[in-house]
């Protein structure tokens, strides 16, 4: 049971985020009838109710407003988180079962911009937690340090195209730090919603990237989740990019044991990324359909496309450059992700070039 310091904050802070204003989907489905139902519960990590909304109470801003705090969240709180995945990942009901992992063909995909007009890069993502390890706000130091070790071991033997190399963030100096940030290859530091979610405690311990020389693949370790795993290229060759990405995790799969729900498919510290953790994106330029960005987003939407800034999440556009992807990870298989984001792209050309 909750104790009774927690039970006061919960009720008090709950109190205040009613009066608040917000469009996260913690607004809107945490009500009064779920919170009575929850507030007193604990997973066995020790984890409350107050671990997996924090960042929601904080950043009336998010989008969604709630993580995982340990794997056992999803069940303990289900009656907040499966609301939310339901809305998130268009229409995954408690009911439903995440299919099996399927990458299909990746020669069978379609090249996304043959011309080279509008996209200048594509990424492909995935996630994945290790099993046997809680999730970031009930991480220790050496729980960190040990996942680094394993992570950093595994993509070690990587070779041919995919060899590289583990740089940790530990003495690692600003500027190369700040570099690898503009270039769109790391993870920036101090996010906002990350830290009110205690999800970047010892840090720098145990956090860093790997990449090869081409850095056309990528991994991430210990930031938002044990593991990113990242393959991308300039142009819109999502074929090559999404065959280097199943080509390193078919390898790394043989090494690093992933934490995998019955229900939820491969899980993750936030409920966007459950199921594949597939998130297809490219960087495009559309300056006819972005001159008004609330319809660019509504069309967007319509293909089941998100559109975010030139740094990703919550950033602004820079040179009219928009990240566009898929939105929902569960559900679908990976290759269903991965067309969505593809098909969707190509109604938006049509339709840029229609204008
Ligand atoms: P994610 O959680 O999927 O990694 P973020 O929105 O945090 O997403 O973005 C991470 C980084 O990846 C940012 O620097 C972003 O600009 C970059 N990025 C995303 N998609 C592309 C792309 N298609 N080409 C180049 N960089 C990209
Ligand atoms: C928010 O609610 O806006 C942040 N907590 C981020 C949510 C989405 N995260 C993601 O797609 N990885």
């Amino acid at each position: 049971k909750v104790d009774p310091a927690t039970l006061q904050k919960l009720e008090s802070e709950f109190a205040k985020f009613c009066e608040v204003e917000s469009k996260s989907l913690l607004k809107k489905y945490l009500s009064r009838e779920v919170f009575d139902k929850l507030k007193t519960k604990k997973t066995r990590f020790g984890s409350s109710l107050l671990d997996v909304i924090q960042s929601g109470l904080k950043n009336p801003d998010s989008g969604v407003g709630l993580y995982a705090c340990d794997p056992e969240a999803y069940q303990t709180f289900a009656a907040l988180f499966d609301p939310v995945i339901e809305d998130y990942h268009r229409g995954f009901k408690p009911t439903d079962v995440h299919p099996p992992p399927n990458w299909g063909d990746p020669s069978k995909v379609p090249s996304l911009d043959p011309q080279n007009k509008y996209v200048i890069s594509t990424r492909v993502r995935c996630a994945r937690s290790l099993e046997n390890f809680p999730f970031n706000p009930t991480m220790t130091k050496q729980h960190y340090i040990d996942i680094q070790v394993k992570i950093s071991t595994a993509l070690k033997a990587l070779d041919g195209e995919l060899k590289g190399q583990y740089y940790p963030l530990e003495g690692m100096d600003k500027t190369t730090q700040q570099k690898l940030i503009d270039d769109h290859f790391l993870f920036k530091e101090g996010d906002r919603f990350l830290q009110d979610a205690r999800a970047c405690e010892f840090w720098p311990t145990g956090r860093g990237i790997f990449y090869n020389d081409a850095k056309t693949l990528l991994s991430w370790c210990n930031e938002e989740d044990h593991m990113r795993l990242i393959s991308m290229q300039k142009g819109g060759d999502l074929s090559a990019v999404y065959k280097r990405l199943i080509d390193a995790l078919t390898k790394l799969e043989r090494q690093l044991k992933f934490s995998k729900h019955d229900r939820l498919g491969f899980l993750t510290f936030c409920p966007t990324n459950l199921g594949t953790t597939i998130r297809a994106s490219v960087h495009i330029k559309l300056p006819k359909l972005a001159q008004d960005l609330a319809k660019f987003e509504e069309i967007a939407g319509a293909y089941n496309l998100q559109v975010r800034g030139t740094r990703g999440e919550h950033s602004e556009s820079e040179g009219g450059v928009y990240d566009v992807s898929n939105k929902r990870r569960m559900g679908l298989t990976e290759f269903e992700a991965l067309m969505e984001m593809g098909n969707g792209i190509a109604e938006l050309i049509k339709k840029e070039e229609s204008m």
